[in-house]
């Protein structure tokens, strides 16, 4: 994994860096992740421009003198037409790996995706170290959606990412290909998928705009009886589906970011970035105490988890106390008093046996404890030989 010095923010590079927010501004105070640089996840269909966005929004950045660090993630693409200080392509070869594996073209993205990200504590490591200067941290994702989006390595990127900064998904919809209300339709549930997914910030970006404007886009989302007008004129089965569907996704859309961006001329490029910064107040409203929440929950699961250990290990402590008690004192009293102790300080040791065989112990020691507790008493419950035996 390498880290390319070409990016502006690079302390080598004589670009210029931008100063860290003023403490004078004046939502510091109030969010917590004001100084922290924000992360976007660009995320698209196959060809809906993700690259050249990014390409056109670095240079946009540059110009301004924001400094952002670009991480590639997409390890078929055969260029990267902008400075990626970590890609993809450096750690993990794509052909070998589908070579290795004996795998298609998708199934050699996968795997390098996981491969990559089992190292990517280090990319954490080496974001960590820029993010004082940084403003930005852009991902590009695989043009095969899925591979990114429902696969374990991207949460894990994604979640990981999300946990230590505030992070934004960018959706990118090619607005030239989207035009028809079906493929609009398939577009708008694949999208609702990803936010639920994430549960992370949500911008829908209509990229080429310079072919096509995203006017209609807007028309649609913001009125749906203007999109069931365009409906109407497609009498498939599927446009009946479409129709349906509008109304479960008006929720979704009152909800959501958009913008419009062309990757040519560079228009839209600012009120994206002005959409990130209220996606970042949404992080720091929403998402972060989400975050905190399932710290929490798993704060209060692995306490349980412990006592529940701790408490085992007191009931067998006990049990193969009595037991190794009870096989001295006992001796020479019958066979059934020195019965419950064999197979308790035996169990003993078989407490540390792993997997599915643990609980099963453990409930059979419960049993015990009580039969102990009965024996202890003085009650005199016979039990057949048999039982004890393995
Ligand atoms: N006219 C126009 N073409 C664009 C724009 N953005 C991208 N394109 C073209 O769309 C095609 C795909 O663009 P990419 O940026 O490679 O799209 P991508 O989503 O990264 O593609 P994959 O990574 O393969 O999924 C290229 O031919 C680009 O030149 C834009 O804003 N305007
Ligand atoms: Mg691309």
């Amino acid at each position: 994994m390498s880290s390319s010095s070409t990016a502006p923010s690079n302390p080598s590079n004589p670009d210029p860096i931008p100063a860290p927010p003023s403490s004078t501004d004046a939502s510091s105070s109030s969010s917590p992740s004001r100084h922290l640089p924000v992360v976007i996840i660009v995320i698209g269909m196959a060809g809906s421009g993700k690259t050249s966005f990014i390409q056109r929004l670095y240079a946009h950045l540059h110009a301004k003198g924001d400094a952002a660090y670009c991480i590639n993630l997409d390890p078929a693409v055969s260029s990267v037409p902008f400075p990626a200080n970590i890609d993809i392509r450096d750690t993990v070869n794509y052909k070998e790996v589908m070579k290795q594996y004996n795998l298609g073209p998708n199934g050699g993205i996968l795997t390098s995706l996981n491969l990559f990200t089992t190292k990517f504590d280090q990319v954490l490591g080496l974001v960590e170290k820029r993010a004082p200067n940084l403003k930005y941290i852009i991902l590009d994702t695989p043009g095969q959606i899925e591979i990114f989006t429902w696969s374990a390595s991207g949460q894990i990127v994604a979640e990981a990412l999300a946990a230590s900064y505030p992070t934004v998904v960018a959706y990118v919809v090619d607005t030239p290909r989207t035009t028809q209300p079906s493929t609009f339709m398939a577009n708008m549930l694949y999208a609702c998928s990803i936010l639920y997914k994430t549960r992370l910030p949500f911008l829908l970006l209509f990229s080429k705009t310079d072919v096509v404007s995203h006017d209609y886009a807007l028309d649609w989302l913001q009125d749906y009886e203007s999109y069931q007008r365009a409906l109407a004129r497609d009498t498939s089965y599927s446009a009946s589906l479409a129709n349906s569907m509008c109304l479960v996704l008006e929720e979704f859309y009152r909800n959501l970011r958009v913008a419009g961006v062309s990757a040519v001329t560079g228009q839209g490029v600012d009120g994206f970035l002005e959409e990130v910064e209220e996606g970042r107040k949404e992080y720091e409203s929403d998402y972060r105490p989400y975050l905190a929440k399932l710290a929490e929950e798993r704060r209060v699961r692995e306490e349980k988890r412990k006592q529940d250990q701790v408490s085992r290990l007191m009931k067998d402590l006990r049990v193969s106390g009595t037991a190794s008690g009870s096989s001295t004192g006992a001796a020479g009293k019958g066979k059934s008093a020195t019965k419950p102790s064999a197979p308790a300080a035996s169990r003993g040791g078989r407490a540390m046996v792993a997997g599915g065989r643990r609980q099963m112990w453990a409930e059979e020691d419960e049993m015990d404890v009580e039969e102990e507790a009965r024996w202890g008493a003085g009650g005199a419950v016979e039990d057949d030989d048999d039982e004890y035996d393995d």
